[in-house]
Formats: structure tokens, sequence, C-alpha cells
């Protein structure tokens, strides 16, 4: 194993166009806090960067919609999650935003370096205009009729009527989202960065890190790699955005791709870290020198930017040079997602809980011990208001609060504030723990980005710690044995500050009170010098005899009462009404019949019953499958938007109703020779007509 003497952690950059929620929190940048939080423990190099998007599509929607310029819409945004981070505790090095000067610049020059290199291919292709805005129109700003399920609202990037995957031009009846004008078709040429010709460099380098990356994130980078790696668009027809920097007339009006700038985005503000500690050329140390790893923090949906698209751009810059290499990602922690109780969380639906709000009435600390308590590591979790409310009452309040406040109180009303005596490594392994093998389990936990396992094993030190407390008795011992009360005391306030250590990571502040509590000057992370490990502080009992502690105890933690959360309920019981009402209306809007046909026209429908002999996804159209369809002694081919519902796997076998005379169409390049009948049920979901009985195969529908 490589042996690293720094680490760079950056969490991903989240779009300034709205606040950033729980969601948010849990899958990125409490677990990237929580990381670095135990790597300064340890007295390692670290830093974390971070930073707002400010670029892209979203954006500009955003501010489309609220009437307000972009650059409205970022500084609002970033100002606002900047702050909600800060509150949350979420201790950045460095948070910057790619509108800054030194950004902008940083990815012109690797733009330029690619460009250079002639390794960017140029290609021209038709794109639509819209004449009254006197715009091309991105993908999501066209709209029309779905060519696969006729859905008259399908966007130009995907119709969520049927889930097929499009591309603006096969939309029938186009119309402009900016001023509902019908598009035209205008050639546009754009600069494509070959992913491909980094295949096997690509392949080799994720290949090496089989056995530590997370299984999703390998099985995501795999099913792009054996697709075969195409050349992508970087550069886009907006005004909001970087410049391509080339001097050129087809250059005019072009702005890089969001994804192509945002990356880069780590490495800017990297750069604007070390200007401002006053050591420029310091960021080098952190992105070019091999013994420092680079660790990104992200969501399951940003994967493949980050284990294929941005080491191709390092790879890019790298290739040709000998010196002032980047180093490519060591790892790549990405989380699944957290749900709120029980839905996903929607930013467009306001089905979501922002962080800002959240903090406005609840402690920081509530919050990051019941999110890293479910951090979605390898499945997706749940947040409910139910849980954070027992999660801090029965867990902060009445087993580690509790302690604390008991251990303290004690001490000082019975031994003047002093730690009564020393405490032994035997009496440690008295308390039904064992504390070696515990230490090294939390140091793997943590090392190994399984922050659930951390945290529970801190909570369990905490239990034992409560348990410990109350079965010696000490407030009933004192009485007839004075030096075992002293006993208790001094190994209870040892824990204390072990516990102070230990879920430091992950609850700062809190540790940071009882730190004070116990009588030690300052923060615990000023505490932390270089070569002074967190398993080493742990290891050996941390107070002495006759060390101070402060004469009063301070509460932890509050309750939360019913009353407390009621509103919140109250909240999500209306956003959940309201989804409800928005399914019933769509099943409403089902209600309304199509003009009515002829007993004829129904005739000439062919209905047959089919048998499913073999069943692939479709590529590039993520919700087809292509159904292989027995027909008496006839196969049929016939693509259907089921993906999302079925498997290849599930499919086969089965026995569906075929529309067999259907004219033939093509979709995607594959030919489908029918259509199968599937309704949607109530939950959404579509299911597939199942005549039962193989017998039947071929036989007409009476
Ligand atoms: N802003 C997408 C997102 O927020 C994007 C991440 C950029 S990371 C460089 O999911
Ligand atoms: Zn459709």
């Amino acid at each position: 194993m490589h042996k690293f003497t720094r680490t760079l952690v950056t969490s991903a950059l989240p779009y300034a166009n709205g606040p950033v929620h729980l969601g948010h929190l849990a899958g990125v940048y409490l677990p990237a806090d929580i990381y670095v939080r135990y790597k300064r423990l340890k007295g390692e190099d670290i830093i974390h960067i971070g930073g707002s998007d400010e670029h892209g599509v979203p954006i500009t929607i955003t501010a489309e919609k609220e009437g307000i310029s972009p650059q409205d819409v970022v500084d609002r945004y970033h100002r606002m999650n900047q702050d909600a981070f800060s509150r949350c505790g979420i201790s950045f090095d460095y948070y910057g935003r790619t509108s800054s000067e030194v950004h902008h610049k940083t990815a012109q020059e690797f733009f330029l370096d690619i460009e250079q290199k002639g390794i960017f291919q140029q290609k021209t292709e038709k794109l639509f205009f819209d004449r009254k805005a006197g715009r091309f129109l991105s993908d999501r700003y066209v709209t029309g009729t779905c060519p696969v399920c006729n859905n008259p609202e399908a966007n130009g990037d995907q119709c969520e009527q049927c889930g097929t995957h499009l591309s603006p031009l096969e939309l029938i009846n186009p119309k402009s989202k900016l001023s509902d004008a019908t598009p035209e078709l205008r050639d546009t040429m754009h600069w494509y960065f070959p992913l491909g010709r980094f295949q096997e460099q690509l392949e080799s380098y994720v290949q090496g890190h089989e056995d530590d990356w997370r299984s999703n994130v390998v099985n995501y980078t795999r099913t792009w790699l054996s697709q075969g790696l195409k050349e992508r668009a970087i550069t886009r027809d907006l005004s909001w955005g970087i410049k391509v920097p080339l001097e050129r007339e087809e250059a005019l009006g072009k702005v890089l791709y969001v994804w192509f700038d945002a990356v880069l985005g780590y490495i800017s503000f990297t750069r604007e870290w070390a200007a401002q500690r006053g050591e420029s050329d310091l960021w080098k140390s952190y992105w070019q020198d091999p013994q420092c790893r680079l660790v990104h923090f992200i969501g399951k949906d940003n994967v493949v930017f980050h284990t294929l698209m941005f080491p191709a751009i390092l790879l890019a810059w790298n290739e040709g040079r000998q010196r002032d290499l980047y180093n490519l990602a060591d790892n790549v922690p990405a989380s699944e997602f957290m749900n709120f109780e029980g839905r996903k969380f929607s930013k467009s639906r306001n089905y979501a809980v922002y962080l800002g709000e959240f903090l406005d009435k609840f402690p920081a600390d509530t919050l990051r011990y019941s999110i890293a308590m479910n951090y979605p590591e390898n499945k997706d979790t749940d947040f409910s208001w139910q849980d954070f409310q027992n999660r801090t009452n029965g867990e902060l309040a009445d087993t580690l609060g509790n302690f604390i406040k008991r251990s303290i109180d004690f001490s000082n009303a019975r031994f003047d504030g002093e730690v009564p005596c020393d405490s032994t490594a035997e009496e440690w392994n008295a308390l039904g723990i064992d504390w070696l093998d515990t230490l090294e389990k939390l140091d793997l936990a943590y090392e190994g980005f399984h922050f659930r396992e951390a945290v529970s094993l801190g909570m369990d030190i905490a239990r034992a710690a409560n348990r410990f407390l109350t079965v010696s008795e000490p407030w009933k011992v004192i009485r007839i044995d004075r030096e075992a009360a002293a006993r208790t005391m001094a190994l209870s306030l040892n824990l204390c500050h072990a516990l102070s250590v230990a879920l430091y990571p992950v609850i700062p502040e809190t540790c940071n009170s009882i730190h004070a509590m116990l009588g030690f000057e300052g923060r615990i992370e000023d505490l932390v010098t270089s070569g002074k490990s967190l398993y080493t502080e742990l290891l050996l009992p941390g107070l002495k005899k006759g060390d101070k502690i402060r004469a009063k105890s301070e509460i932890l933690f509050t309750k939360i009462e019913d009353s407390d959360i009621a509103p919140e309920l109250a909240k999500i019981a209306g956003l959940l009404a309201e989804a409800e009402k928005r399914d019933a209306g769509v099943a409403e809007s089902r209600m309304e019949f199509k003009p009515g046909i002829s007993f004829d026209d129904f005739l000439k429908v062919d209905l047959r019953v089919a048998k499913v002999i073999a069943a692939e996804t479709v590529k590039k159209a993520g919700k087809l499958l292509k159904l292989q369809l027995q027909v008496g002694s006839v196969t049929k081919q016939v693509l259907a938007g089921i993906a999302k519902h079925y498997t290849p796997e599930e499919m086969v076998g089965k026995n569906v109703v075929l529309v067999a005379n259907l004219a033939e169409r093509s979709i995607r390049d594959e030919v489908s020779e029918g259509m199968i009948l599937a309704v949607e049920g109530d939950d959404g979901r579509l299911y597939v007509v199942e005549p039962g009985g193989n017998e039947i195969n071929g036989k007409q529908i009476q």
C-alpha cells in the first residue's frame, strides 16, 4: 500500500441555485467533515476544499424563473450555503466559488493546454435555435411530444412519463421553453473531449482500486468502461459560464460545459487557499506531490464525473509533461441517498428540510449525530423527525449527557472538583468492553469511511460508561469506602475525556464543552499537534490525580419535546397531502378519455398473447427494454419503456399481450415491431398485462 504523508479532501460543489438540504449534508458534507476532523485529531496534514458550483443550466433556469440575473442567484445561494455549512460545523479550509477570477483562469488554462495538444475534436452538429430569444437551446430548454409514449410535455433530454432518454431532435412538435416559439435547426460547432483516448489508462486506474473503492463506485464506473468511452461535448452555446479562451470567430458565444469547469474548481480553490495563506505554491504539494492522497466525497449521481471524466482531464494535462503532473483520486467515497420520511428529497417540489432552517430550530450536533447514525454508506437510508427526537433524547441526552453531568457534578460535590486519583489500565478493562479492540475498530471505522459504525462504537463507550457509573453507585459507596468512590470518579472523568476525543469528529461542539468542563484550556482542535494521535490519547487515561475540573457542569443536550416537532410533522403531512393530490390529479387527467372509435376500428387492432424469450437493456435509453417475443412460430422484437419497473431477467418467460400489427418504428437505431400492454398502478409503477398459461401462446384475443 502506498504511504501518504498528506491528504486533500474535496466535497462536491453544490449548485448555487438553491439552499442545501439534509440529503446533501448526509451524503457529502458531514461524512467529509467527520473524516477530516478525525485525521486532524491524529495530527495529520489534511485540508478540506469545497465551494459553490455557479455555472450551468440549473443556475440560468432559476434566474429566469425568478426574473433576476444569474449573478444574483449565485450571490444569494453561495452566501446562504456557506453560512449554513459553517453553522453546522463543516470545517472547510476553503470554500470557494467557480465565478472567481482564479477559477476562470484555471479552467481556461486547462482548456488551452488540451486544445494546443490537439486532443480535442471539433464537431458541427445541428442544434435548435430560438430566433425570438436569439439563443441556441440546450436540451433542457426544449420541450415537445415524446416519440415513444406521446407525452406532450417531454423534455429535450428525457421524457418523464416513459423515462426514455431523448435528444431534442427526436421530439415531435418541439417548442422553446424560453419563448414558446418553434425553434429552428442551425449548425453549431463544439469542442469534444475524446474520453475514449484514455480508455486503457482509465481501465488500469480503476482496476488498481477495485479492492479499496466501494462496490457501487466500481460498478458505475465499470458499466461505463464496458460500453466503451465516447467523446463528450465540453462546450455549450450559452452566455453564462467560462468563455472559451480563443480569439477565433468560432469560439464566440461559447462557454465551457459546466462539468468540465466544476471539477477543476477543486484545483482553483486550493490555489486560492494557498494564496490566502501567503504561500502561493503550497497548492502543488496537495495536487502534484504523489505523497498526497486525493479523496473526493460525492453523492452516487456524480460518480463517473469523478472516476472517469476528471481523471481523464488530468491525464490529458499530464500527457507529454515531465513535471507538474497531477495526482488522480485515491478514493471516491460516494454515498447512496438519505430519504426524508420515506420519500426522496426533491428541491423542485420543495419536499426537503433545508440545512439553514433546521439549524434555526435545533443544535448542529444533534443533527450531526442523527445523520451520522443514518449515513447512507451502501444503501439508501431515511431521516425522520421521530428518529431524530428519539436519538436526541434517548442517546444524546439520557446516555451521553447524563453520564457527563453526573461525573462532573459528583466530583465537584464530593471531591473538591479534582481528579481524586490516577486510573489504571486494568480498571479500564473492567468496563465490560474490550478497550484495545474498541479503539482499533474505531480507527478502522473512521479511516474506512464507515461513519455509522464509528459513531455507534463511540455511543457504545458512552453506554458502558453510564452503566458503570450507575452500577458502581459512588454516592452510596462513599459513605463506607471513600477510596473506592474516588477510583470510580477518577475513571468516570477519564471516560468523559475519552468520549470527548472519540466522538469529537461527529459532535465537535459538544466535545469541546466536555473538554472545557474537564478543566482544559482552549479547544480540542487547537491542542492537536503533529504526531499526537487519537489512538495514543485514548489508550492512556488522559487525566491525572489532582487535575482540576471546572466547578460547574453545563447541560449538553436539551430534550426535544413532542411540541417541538409537532409543527414539522404537520408540515410533512401537508407536503405529503400535496404530493398525493398531485398524484391524484395525474390519475384524474387520465380519466379524460380520448375521442371515441368505432367497433370496426377496434377490430383492426390485432392483439396476441406472446412469450418473452429474451430481454436486454438498450444502450443510452435507460428506460427501454428490448424484448424478443415468440408469437406462435414468429419472433418479434419490441422496445418497451419498462426498464424502470422490470429487469430483463424478470421479463423472460412472461406471457404478455402484444399489439401485433402496429406499424414498425425505429427508436435509437433499433426496430420495434409492436407494443406490449401495460397499465400504471396507483403506486406509479407500470404493470405488464400478463395473461396466464403457456398453451395460449399465439392465439388471438377475442
Ligand atoms: N454541482 C452537481 C450536483 O450538485 C454538481 C457537482 C459538482 S462537483 C464538481 O449534484
Ligand atoms: Zn415518453
